[in-house]
């Protein structure tokens, strides 16, 4: 007889730069529109949490605002703070970038991962 499958819960962030598609991914993740997309930047401003859960798992998907780089207002720093934040509370980061796109903006995100939380591309 095989042991069933333990049952497995998990945090995930969706990180990236802005208007890169982390909103459209969650919400397609999930099967529905929980969280605003636009084709403007800076459309997400607060973290927001998605559940999944499957036979064997729960996902819980953290959508986060663009991290900014290049403007240095209050409203950027907040926003920026509130992704080291989920960084901070989940067990796995998702890099969000533009497809063929890999550039400096993304390359500083990597660093904001804090060692141990496991990253990933989409
Ligand atoms: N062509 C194409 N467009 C996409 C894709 N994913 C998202 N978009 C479009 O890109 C724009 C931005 O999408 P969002 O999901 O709002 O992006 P975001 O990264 O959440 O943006 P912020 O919250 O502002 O950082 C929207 O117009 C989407 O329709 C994709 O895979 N392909
Ligand atoms: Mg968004």
């Amino acid at each position: 007889m095989t042991t069933p499958e333990p049952f497995r819960c998990g945090a995930i962030a969706l990180i990236g730069r802005p208007n890169v598609g982390k909103s459209t991914l969650m919400n397609a993740l999930l099967g529905q529109k929980l969280s605003i997309t636009s084709r403007k930047p800076q459309t997400t401003r607060h973290c927001l949490r998605g559940i999944l859960t499957t036979e064997t798992a729960q996902f819980i998907l953290v959508d986060t605002p663009g991290f900014q780089t290049r403007h240095r207002s209050t409203l950027n720093r907040v926003m920026n703070r509130s992704v080291r934040g989920a960084l901070e509370a989940v067990d796995v980061a998702v890099l969000v970038v533009e497809a063929k796109r890999f550039g400096a903006e993304d390359r500083v995100l990597l660093k904001q991962v804090p060692a141990g939380v496991p990253l990933s591309w989409s």
